[in-house]
């Protein structure tokens, strides 16, 4: 991947991708569920049209019983209900020094969902994975050209990967049917790793005897740290807490103005890796730190758990306000960019800029 020079501005390569993959606006963190306008896209290529009534899943390779089966076939089995929230693992991107070229998320890559439709793991076990397939191979309709190489959309899990038996082939979003954007006629939603791995338009699930080689598995979505390091794969979601911002934006620069007084402050929280234990505040760029109050999830360990805090600002000025999330296994977010080649997984925490009027 290339990078932009310091203090170079977003050249129109990333606008294009920028204008096309849209990000949800930082208010709707106001609602549990996005509304599937709101959620954030993420499309390689283009988006494909698919005609429901000829499109079929093929469930093939080392499985004792193929599988083909047609959308109305997938509907009439039980379904499964799951809330998640996903993020590209590009979130934070743009906020890395140099940057690397792609698309230039900020901090809005992310969403959270109502999925429904067929549990993955049903669906193995009918087909029959034999015991000598390493992957799950999951190919998707939409073709183009990356890095230099054309394909199809594709990714893999390792079959002794726990997230196969919380993943969904989801032909609903939200209680509607996906809309061509996310994935019609069907997608796979995997809990608790970035977004990458849920493979929309998906056309086949393929039980393999060898690693996964293809481009978005060994190239994209490696954390590097520079073009010779092999480096490691990309998997699960980092913890991170994002805050509504308060008051009103600036139309232009975004920053915000509140009147004086307390402010109630609240936002998300999520992490793929342990539930969110605890979510900090900061109202001086990370000096000093004080407890967020946590809610529950949303009856899904998937989802993400809101937090409120009070915020009384001791005059008018400008603040910069930040919170951090910190999961079960202790991880929590570091407050400056770890960089990486790809640009993955930063997940330092937000800062929002807020003046507190006179
Ligand atoms: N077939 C296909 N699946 C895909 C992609 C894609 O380009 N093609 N993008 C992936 C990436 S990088 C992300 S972050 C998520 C985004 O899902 P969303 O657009 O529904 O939010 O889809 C993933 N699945
Ligand atoms: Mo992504």
């Amino acid at each position: 991947m290339m990078e932009a020079a310091t203090g170079s501005g977003i050249s129109l390569e990333e606008l294009q991708l920028a204008a096309r993959n849209h990000g949800m606006p930082l208010e709707a963190l106001r609602h549990a569920i996005t509304p599937a306008g709101l959620h954030y896209l993420l499309i390689h290529f283009d988006v494909p049209v698919v005609d429901a009534a000829t499109w079929r899943l093929e469930v093939d390779g080392e499985v004792e019983r193929p599988l083909s089966l047609s959308l109305d076939e997938l509907r009439r089995r039980p379904a499964v209900e799951r809330t998640v929230t996903m993020e590209c693992a590009g979130n934070g991107r743009a906020l890395l020094d140099p940057r690397p070229v792609s698309q230039p998320w900020l901090a809005e890559a992310i969403g959270t969902a109502m999925w429904r439709g067929v549990d993955l793991r049903s669906l193995l076990d009918e087909a029959g994975i034999r015991t000598d397939a390493v992957e799950i191979l999951f190919t998707a309709l939409d073709r183009g050209i990356d890095g230099g190489i054309p394909q199809a959309y594709q990714r893999s899990l390792r079959t002794d990967e726990p997230a196969l038996d919380d993943a969904v082939l989801a032909y609903e979003m939200n209680d509607a049917p996906l809309p061509p954007q996310h994935g019609f006629p069907l997608r796979l939603v995997v809990p608790g790793w970035y977004g990458m791995t849920s493979v929309k338009w998906l056309t086949q699930i393929t039980a393999a005897v060898q690693p996964f080689a293809g481009y978005q598995q060994v190239d994209a979505y490696r954390f590097r740290r520079d073009e010779a390091d092999p480096g490691v794969p990309v998997t699960r979601i980092l913890p991170r807490a994002l805050l509504a911002p308060p008051g009103v934006p600036d139309f232009f620069t975004r920053e915000r103005s509140v009147p004086l007084g307390p402010v109630a402050l609240e936002g998300r929280a999520w992490s793929g890796l342990a539930p969110v234990e605890r979510v900090e505040v900061s109202a001086d760029g990370g000096e000093t730190w004080w407890d967020a109050t946590l809610e529950d999830d949303l009856g899904s360990r998937w989802a993400w758990r809101r937090w409120t805090a009070e915020w009384r600002p001791s005059g008018p000025g400008r603040y910069v306000l930040s919170c951090r999330a910190t999961d079960a296994a202790g991880n929590v977010q570091p407050l400056e960019p770890v960089w990486n080649v790809g640009g993955y997984a930063n997940n330092a925490v937000q800062r929002v800029a807020v003046t507190v009027a006179h």
